[in-house]
């Protein structure tokens, strides 16, 4: 079965004034779906690979045949972590986690600001196009790590929890060079009930 852009969750407008519908409606209609489109060509040269899921296929990248193992790389990556992406943000969005994610990330960082501030080095600190994610490791364990290009951390076997989109198409129509601003605004879209269903 061929990946297909999951449609967006809310309105494009719906995460204005920190992410504005422009670029959503872009980032969205364009950039997943060329990241669908590339995806789906490289399946359709291994149709076994097809019959498994975006998150099977990238555990198991190495395994993937060489000739299209750089583009699922790139694309079958770029599909999930943008699949993620929709869900975690959302419309009237922001605050901080509670519940058992709570629980883990006061014991791991001591305080949600003290992960966003960690959060922000990490996006900030990406050198180019990449992610920064809050992920879970096998051993249940929280952690941050940023990402280059559409690099999934599930080709480390690691269970993303949140994550913020750091390439320029992102954030450039509102924010342009200002990544750090763009993060600090992006805080304000998660959507702690779809984060903290990740984590549990
Ligand atoms: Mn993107």
């Amino acid at each position: 079965m061929a990946y297909e852009v999951p449609p967006l969750p809310y309105a494009f407008d719906a995460l204005e004034p920190h992410i504005d519908a422009k670029t959503m409606e872009i980032h969205h209609d364009k950039h997943h779906t060329a990241y669908v489109n590339n995806a789906n060509g490289a399946l359709e040269k291994h149709p076994e690979l097809a019959k498994k899921s975006v998150e099977d296929l990238l555990r198991g990248i190495n395994t993937v045949p060489e000739d299209v193992r750089t583009v699922l790389r790139n694309n079958a990556g770029g599909h999930s972590n943008h699949s993620i992406f929709w869900t975690i943000m959302g419309p009237n969005g922001g605050g901080g986690p509670s519940g058992t994610l709570g629980d883990a990330i006061s014991s791991t960082f001591g305080t949600w600001d003290s992960l966003k501030e960690q959060l922000q080095k990490a996006a900030v600190g990406q050198f180019g196009s990449g992610w920064a994610w809050l992920l879970k490791d096998t051993g249940g364990k929280l952690l941050i790590k940023s990402y280059p290009n559409q690099d999934s951390p599930y080709m480390e076997n690691m269970t993303p929890i949140l994550g913020v989109d750091v390439w320029e198409h992102a954030y450039y129509l509102k924010y342009q060079n200002r990544r750090a601003d763009y993060v600090t605004a992006w805080f304000n879209t998660l959507n702690w009930k779809a984060v903290e269903a990740r984590y549990t």
